[in-house]
């Protein structure tokens, strides 16, 4: 069975001293290092957004960071401006070794549409090719590690699963942004969809 590594997110504004850091996501750098040569398909993605995308607190007055809002495609949080196009904060952290990558998916780059998932944006409908790219390579098996646990970990997790592939998320490579329960929320909801988690 192939296995591809999929590594989620692992950028600069989601470690420490990023616009939207995680606590401690600097410190799966070196283990998804370790862990790229086991794999014979690697993937990266990278959260790339347009400059005063729709998910930013930013473009809604009298809304702050990590607040909800309610989108055409569902509720939605609001996060600090990150992961610009082009910016620094967007660039993959400095000690990633991304040299390995076969492929870099970039997602969350139409204004109107946050994108956590790998697979899907967050309407749950666009695809992002990721799918029929693994396909194409006969993967059937994911070994998912990165940024955020909580969030595109988690979305990707469960959108692989749904789509057919038997995933599994290696969480000592993973960390968590942990709003009001996300990441108990999340770790139950990749388990009822079959997701295996390995501590
Ligand atoms: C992410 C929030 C907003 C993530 C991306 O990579 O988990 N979280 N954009
Ligand atoms: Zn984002």
């Amino acid at each position: 069975m192939t296995q591809a590594l999929i590594v989620i997110d692992v950028q600069k504004d989601f470690c420490p001293g990023g616009a939207l850091a995680v606590p401690g996501g600097d410190e799966v750098v070196p283990l998804v290092n370790a862990m790229l040569g086991d794999f014979p398909v690697r993937v990266f993605t990278q959260d790339w957004h347009p400059a005063g995308h729709s998910s930013f607190a930013s473009q809604h007055p009298g809304k702050g960071p990590f607040e909800m809002i309610e989108m055409p495609y569902g509720p939605q949080v609001l996060w600090p401006d990150h992961c610009v196009q082009g910016s620094d904060g967007a660039q993959f952290h400095g000690d990633l070794n991304t040299d390995p990558a076969d492929l870099i998916v970039r997602k969350g780059f139409r204004g109107e549409v946050d994108s956590y998932s790998a697979f899907f944006e967050n309407d749950h409908r666009t695809p992002t090719g990721l799918e029929g790219y693994l396909r194409t390579r006969g993967v059937e098996r994911l070994v998912l590690v990165g940024l955020a646990t909580d969030f595109c970990v988690h979305y990707s997790a469960v959108d692989a699963a749904r789509l057919g592939f038997d995933v599994s998320v290696c969480l000592p490579a993973c960390r968590a942004i942990d709003l009001d329960g996300s990441l108990a929320a999340a770790l139950e909801a990749m388990r009822v969809e079959g997701v295996s988690v390995t501590t």
